[in-house]
């Protein structure tokens, strides 16, 4: 399934990675795009090997926020 989530924290291009690899390095996900002007990323994922909390706590675990 796809799925957008909002972060907060990100203030540059080496956030916007940081967060963006964190994504894809989650089992499950088949692509992540992480927009810093938009605060967002656009994540395609397998729902029967990942969960949307998993994606979040990736996030948090880069040291973003996420929603
Ligand atoms: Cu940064």
């Amino acid at each position: 399934m796809k799925t957008i989530i909002k972060i907060k924290g990100m203030t540059c291009g080496g956030c916007r990675l940081s967060a963006e690899n964190a994504l894809k390095r989650v089992p499950g996900v088949n692509f992540a795009e992480v927009s810093l002007e938009r605060a967002e990323a656009s994540v395609e994922f397998d729902e029967n090997k990942a969960a949307l909390k998993d994606l979040k706590a990736a996030v948090v675990k880069a040291g973003f926020s996420a929603e």
